[in-house]
């Protein structure tokens, strides 16, 4: 049977820059997830006869919406949903089977790098038939909706078995519980030499930050690359990651960074995020900014079966440093730079234009799907250090020699009020035509612009995505809000300087930078508005 369920729209339901991502309380508000999801499917046409692919990051409330989300698809008239185990599917594996199925497209329950619990944070992200995020033209289209929703409807009848893998039935619709890792595994095994990896007789540690790539890690690295048993850390995935941020980077994936830098370290390591999409690489004594990550990775791709043709082109968020522009431009091919957000790669990917792309906030991807992929990322470093022999000092050593090096930090200021956060943006919006031509310190501001994105593929628009400050030399600050939060504002300051290769190429980044760090606060006044001496989080 059918249910119908009058209801009224909340007023909060707009789609940030990876989903909606709220408290998990908001969440549990009557109606809050059934309007949301109902709103995806109002919106999204050819249902009827369609598959839909559900999972998440297995976060608290993970379970729960998920058996909403199958009996709402039901009402919908989906003819299949096909749902991880346990409801577990990484953002990348999802994105895969959304592929792999040729499902109209997906709904994928996390809030990534957000911490999960039942005082922490859940999101509801709708993905298309590419496998990547929906475009902005359909998140805007679902927020209209979700303004003027009046009901919404979803089958009854008991929950779904999740644990048990094969099919039922559930009001005509065939629910599918498969392998949340086979798929995946099998494609990484098709782009990366497994056997050379195999060979290499590399030591390595994995922190899965009791998130959603344990079973996809223990799966690829112990099981099939056999690492050590132990490899992977903190591999189970828990509901409240064990009350951490699954967060990669240097202050909450700490545990690592401290290991790679003793004297005990392994030759690799690596860490990701909640829902599986980012990567931290650290060699030994040697941390790769993600930025580096990235254009190190389109250095050397070649190096990898599923790269050996060589790449179409590279695109990076506009926050990203520059150093991926350079190996674009050695490569001979076209640099792409986008909005912060991987939806807006989605497109250049589909067009075959871009191959690589990444982000500052340690994502990073290719073709394969339509998001960014932690472990891909993991894979394909193991296949460099493999096929080089080098190690991973090596690698960044020898790419800033030929490149130069781009001396990189993000200052995030959390838990902003708001009003503050945005009286900030708006002075440094109203200051950029005076911006150019000014000195602060050494640096002489060159440009300063809001960042507007034109798409190449259907010249759709996107204007106002952070406010570039651009010095002579190539150093440059940025500015923009965070659109993950999910408490009071997160301002970002993305901070980028410039060595050529006949420069200083390994010296502490926090005195290269100092200059730029204070000409940012002299440009936006951050302590006055923000009353922020010091950022909470240095990546
Ligand atoms: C952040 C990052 C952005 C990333 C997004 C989703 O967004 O800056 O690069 O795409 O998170 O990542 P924002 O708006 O908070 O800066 V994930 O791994 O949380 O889905
Ligand atoms: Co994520």
């Amino acid at each position: 049977m059918i249910r119908t369920v009058p209801t009224q729209p909340f007023s909060d339901q707009k789609p940030g820059t990876s989903g909606l991502r709220k408290k998990v309380k908001v969440f549990q508000q009557p109606n809050y997830a059934e309007n949301f999801i109902q709103s995806v499917f109002d919106v999204v046409e050819g249902k009827e006869g369609s598959t839909l692919v559900i999972g998440g990051d297995g976060r608290y409330l993970n379970r729960t919406v998920i058996q909403t989300a199958i009996r709402m698809a039901a009402a919908a008239g989906f003819a299949r949903v096909v749902v991880g185990q346990g409801g577990i599917l990484s953002t990348p594996a999802a994105s895969h089977l959304i592929r792999r199925r040729g499902a109209l497209g997906g709904l994928v329950l996390s809030a990534s790098h957000n911490p999960g619990g039942p005082d922490e944070d859940f999101g509801i992200k709708y993905n298309v038939a590419n496998g990547g995020p929906a475009p902005e033209k359909v998140t805007e289209a679902i927020h209209a909706r979700t303004l003027s929703i009046t009901e919404w409807h979803a089958a009854s009848g008991p929950d779904v078995d999740l644990d048990t893998l094969g099919e039922v039935t559930v009001e005509g619709m065939t629910v599918e519980i498969v392998d949340p890792v086979a798929d995946y595994a099998a494609l990484m095994e098709s782009l990366f030499d497994f056997d050379a990896i195999r060979a290499a007789g590399l030591t390595i540690a994995f922190d899965a930050m009791s998130a959603v790539t344990g079973p996809y890690a223990t799966e690829i690295l112990e099981r099939r690359l056999g690492f050590a048993p132990g490899t992977v850390r903190n591999g189970v995935p828990l509901e409240d990651f064990g009350g951490h941020h699954p967060d990669p980077n240097l202050v909450h994936a700490r545990d690592l960074y401290d290991l790679m830098m003793s004297a005990d370290a392994p030759d690799f390591g690596a860490a990701s995020d909640g829902d599986g999409d980012r990567n931290l690489i650290i060699g030994r004594g040697r941390f790769v900014t993600p930025s580096d990550s990235l254009a190190m990775l389109a250095a050397n791709a070649h190096l990898a079966p599923g790269y050996a043709a060589g790449l179409n082109g590279i695109a990076r968020s506009m926050p990203t440093s520059a150093a991926a522009d350079r190996v674009a431009a050695a490569l001979g091919i076209p640099a792409f730079e986008t909005p912060t957000g991987w939806k807006f790669f989605g497109n250049l990917l589909d067009a075959g234009m871009a191959t690589i792309c990444g982000e500052e906030s340690a994502g990073t991807g290719s073709d394969h799907v339509r998001e960014k992929d932690g472990l891909w990322a993991v894979l394909l470093w193991l296949n460099m250090l493999a096929a080089t022999g080098k190690s991973v000092d090596e690698i960044a050593r020898d790419h800033w020699a030929r490149f130069g090096r781009n001396y990189y930090a993000r200052h995030d200021y959390e838990g902003v009020d708001s009003a503050a956060a945005d009286a900030l943006m708006a002075a440094l919006r109203a200051d950029l035509p005076v911006l150019p031509g000014r000195r602060y310190g050494p640096l002489t501001v060159a440009a300063a612009d809001d960042f507007a994105y034109r798409d190449p593929t259907d010249d759709s628009v996107s204007a106002n995505q952070g406010v570039r400050v651009l010095f002579d030399g190539g150093s440059r600050v940025v500015f923009r809000l965070s659109g993950t939060g999910t408490s009071g504002a997160t301002l970002r300051v993305y901070l980028e300087r410039y060595e050529p290769a006949d420069g200083y190429l390994d010296t502490d980044t926090g005195t290269m930078l100092a200059d730029i760090v204070a000409a940012a606060e002299e440009i936006a006044g951050i302590a006055r508005h923000t009353g922020r001496t010091r950022p909470d989080v240095v990546t």
